[in-house]
């Protein structure tokens, strides 16, 4: 187990799952599970993350609806309106409809998780999300027999989204997971970074976070999500096949064409620091390598 929660003490306003299922196990005299270093299962040892400060996940951005440069999304995100907001969902789904932001939230259970995020340009950052997992509001919008993939797709609005005026990319920015993926307890809807809002840069109001893909799977600003049986175009991906698969599950073994995926640089990390080596599903292997037994994840890349 190679992430862990981290206790939200300072951050009042997240409700800390983790912290009570936590407490419980010790509370249950798990003395001789602790000496072994196993805590409900999982190794205690595992290596706590150290979250990157607000300041570096919210001034090294990509999202180039914004334009193509890191700063870019710092400068001009502001410039979106994130309220009111309503989500498409549609596809095979039992509840189509147009939800609201309110509509979304309901019921759900906002709770923090500490993921790193791998960028393709091999760089990554770790970042404390406030969110729910996706599955549980694809469990409630009703999954049809029959539907294999779920398609995301980020606001379209050239006049607040300056990037979005000029053909960098096929607009809108779209994403695709197979069903299985969309359902892992590990993959969010973020709603918040550091128990507060999630800044615009980072995909207000609400974007994807699966954290054993690379950054770019994690979709922004969603409007749309559509459950069907093909899979679904994702940017990337069409953009550049041979250097962008679909699957872009992190994978040190599987170089981009252009570089290496070995290591991955630190940000934040200071001038000193040398590069890490990058893990295996970004250090997510022991929950989702599953998902992919028997693929040939240098064909599925
Ligand atoms: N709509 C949209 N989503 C996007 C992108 C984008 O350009 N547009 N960039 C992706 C990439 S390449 C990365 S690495 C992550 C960065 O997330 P962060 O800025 O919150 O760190 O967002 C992803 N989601
Ligand atoms: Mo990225």
């Amino acid at each position: 187990m190679a992430y862990r929660y981290r206790s939200p003490l300072t951050r009042a306003d997240v409700t800390p799952k983790h912290m009570y299922v936590n407490r419980r196990q010790l509370m249950a005299g798990s003395t001789a599970m602790l000496g072994a270093g196993l805590i409900g299962g999982r190794a205690a040892a595992q290596e706590a993350l150290e979250p990157n400060s607000l300041e570096e996940i919210t001034t090294y951005n990509n999202f180039y609806e914004f334009g193509t440069g890191k700063t870019d999304p710092a400068s001009y995100a502001h410039m979106l309106t994130t309220e009111p907001w309503s989500i498409e969902i549609d596809g095979m789904v039992d509840n189509p409809g147009t939800w609201s932001m309110a509509d979304v939230m309901e019921g759900m259970t906002v709770e923090e998780r500490i993921y790193r995020l791998r960028c393709v340009e091999a760089w990554s950052m770790v970042v404390p999300w406030n969110g729910f997992e996706l599955a549980d509001l694809l469990t409630r919008v009703g999954v049809q027999e029959g539907a294999r993939y779920v398609a995301f797709e980020t606001l379209m609005r050239p006049e607040e989204m300056p990037g979005q005026q000029r053909a960098i990319l096929d607009w809108p920015y779209r994403e695709g997971l197979r069903l299985d993926e969309a359902m892992h307890p590990l993959t969010l809807l973020a709603t918040g970074l550091y128990g507060d809002p999630l800044p615009n840069q980072n995909g207000a109001p609400i974007r994807l976070v699966v954290p054993w893909k690379y950054g770019f799977k994690s979709i922004k600003s969603i409007v749309r999500i559509s459950l069907v049986e093909e899979m679904p175009e994702a940017t990337w991906n069409m953009q550049n096949p041979r250097e962008y698969g679909f699957y872009s599950n992190v994978n040190p073994n599987v170089d981009h064409p252009r570089w290496s995926q070995a290591t991955e640089r630190r940000i934040g990390g200071g001038l000193f620091s040398g590069r890490e080596p990058t893990l295996m599903f970004n250090g997510y292997e022991d929950e989702v390598a599953s998902l992919y037994e028997g693929m040939d994840l240098s064909v599925y890349y």
